[in-house]
């Protein structure tokens, strides 16, 4: 065997083995230069074909050739293993295990005060009200003078009211928003006030000095006792279902003449006496009764042609009988872990 030869027969049997040990794609270049490069074994073979005697020359030609190509395509395929096996690498580093359990997407609700507002609005809208809001500042007389509420009444002492400079206060209750409706706009008037109220009360789990109100006005001839006893039981049955059972109780408010105390048969119960009710089966719910004439006068209402019915409810009060809440602290104490149960 020509010395050519033996060079490229040592050469085919020692670049597969060394290509496929090449580990990475810096290595396997290395190869490729030391085998394919200007100076590289297989070039310089090539190269010196010239010097093999001429009658050889196509055979040798011929194998050095196919050498070359032998090892162009061992690098190629190596190359595209390296590759894959970089990819998988990759791969591995980012792989994320579908089977965890995923991130919930914090998601803001609705503060319980407000849904139950809205429950309530949404009961009267039913029945033909509309909304009347007004201001949290108030004067006294809209706050207590046109509700026949005389200022040597004990609900006008500082001891129960928060006053401002300048004969202005922080409503007690939102009245003096149906004050202000009779003052603006001609009977009939069918309004409900829903709003923030303000009393100088020491907070505990049932005291709050913020707290919220919805109230209701219906002014036309003819309206009776009847008809407030009608609305408020359609209310109840709404809000409460089959289980709203009312019962109306004589009460005293300036406002109002006659006036009544309204209790909810006991929902949790059912009127057979719970901790909920605190053994009496009945809860309390809200205040109401037919518009003192004295209210009338106030706003120039003609109290000979116009009755009306008015009633008050604490939206804070039922929010927390319908959801079993025990302190009235916590509506306002904006704590994440409360508010996202509702
Ligand atoms: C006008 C005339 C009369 C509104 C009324 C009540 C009875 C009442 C309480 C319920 C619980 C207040 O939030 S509470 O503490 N309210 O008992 N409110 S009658 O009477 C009015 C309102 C406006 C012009």
């Amino acid at each position: 065997m020509s010395a050519y030869l033996k060079k490229i027969e040592t050469l085919a049997n020692l670049a597969p083995g060394s290509i496929s040990e090449a580990k990475t794609l810096e290595e396997l270049e290395a190869l490729r230069l030391e085998y394919l490069g200007r100076k590289g074994a297989v070039t310089e073979i090539l190269h010196s074909l010239a010097q093999v005697p001429a009658e050889q020359r196509p055979v040798l030609g011929k194998r050095a050739n196919e050498l070359k190509k032998e090892i162009e395509r061992l690098i190629k395929a190596r190359e595209a293993e390296l590759e894959n096996e970089q990819f998988d690498r990759e791969i591995a580093r980012h792989r994320m295990d579908v089977t965890l359990p995923g991130f919930k997407p914090w998601i803001g609700s609705i503060h319980p005060l407000n849904q139950t507002q809205a429950r309530i609005n949404e009961i009267f809208f039913s029945m033909g009200f509309s909304l009347a809001e007004g201001p949290e500042v108030e004067d006294e007389f809209h706050n207590f003078e046109a509700l026949n509420t005389p200022a040597d009444h004990p609900a006008r002492d500082v001891q129960d009211t928060f006053y401002l400079e300048g004969g202005l206060l922080l409503r007690s209750h939102t009245s003096p928003v149906q004050v202000r409706h009779m003052q603006a706009h001609k009977p009939p008037v069918r309004i409900i006030s829903p709003g923030r109220v303000f009393r100088r009360d020491t907070p505990d789990a049932s005291h709050s000095p913020v707290f919220h109100q919805v109230e209701g006005l219906y002014v036309d001839e003819h309206v009776t006792f009847g008809d407030l006893k009608y609305t408020l039981e359609q209310f109840a049955l709404q809000l409460f279902g089959p289980a709203g059972k009312l019962r109306f109780r004589p009460s005293f408010f300036p406002f109002t003449e006659p006036s009544a105390e309204v209790d909810c048969l006991c929902v949790f119960c059912s009127g057979k006496s719970c901790r909920v009710c605190k053994g009496t089966g009945w809860l309390e719910l809200l205040g109401c009764g037919m518009v003192n004439p004295n209210v009338f006068k106030a706003v120039g209402y003609d109290p000979e042609r116009w009755t009306g019915f008015a009633f008050g409810l604490g939206i804070d009060r039922i929010c927390m009988l319908v959801h079993g809440i025990n302190d009235i602290r916590l509506f306002l104490e904006s704590d994440v872990n409360f508010l996202s149960q509702f």
